[in-house]
């Protein structure tokens, strides 16, 4: 009897994990083109993130920022971004088509000769994901 019960409980908390575990949202920086086409300034450059979750996640207060230099950083609006799907943040261009969104920047950010490293925060100071090239 104590066994049965005992074995119920641990049913229904592998049940627990294995459903939190599979709605998870998953954010991932998937893509950094870091040598824009525009001679100089770069502002074509971008940082593709993409939902590898089953789960539409707000991007709202997330940022994304430069760890190389510190700067600059990309604070997001309110956005959801629905699974399966990407964003990008340009380095000074407007694509409505990926969200729109840029850091406004007027210089290039992502080093061609030394591999920077791009990092995505939930907020203040709790990573998502990091990537370099
Ligand atoms: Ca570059
Ligand atoms: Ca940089």
């Amino acid at each position: 009897m104590k066994i049965k019960y005992l074995c119920s409980i641990l049913v229904l908390f592998l049940l627990i994990i294995f459903t939190t575990g599979c709605a998870a949202p998953n954010i991932q920086i998937t893509r950094i083109f870091y040598d824009g086409l525009v001679p100089r300034v770069e502002s074509d450059e971008y940082v593709e993130i993409t939902n590898l979750g089953d789960q539409p996640q707000d991007l709202a207060g997330w940022v994304l920022k430069d760890i190389s230099e510190g700067y600059p950083l990309f604070t997001f609006p309110p956005y959801i971004l629905a699974p399966g799907k990407s964003i990008r943040v340009y380095t000074n261009e407007y694509h409505p088509e990926w969200g729109g969104f840029s850091f406004e920047y007027g210089r290039a950010i992502w080093s061609n000769t030394e591999p920077d490293v791009a990092v995505l925060y939930e907020n203040r100071d709790k990573e998502v994901s990091r990537k370099s090239y």
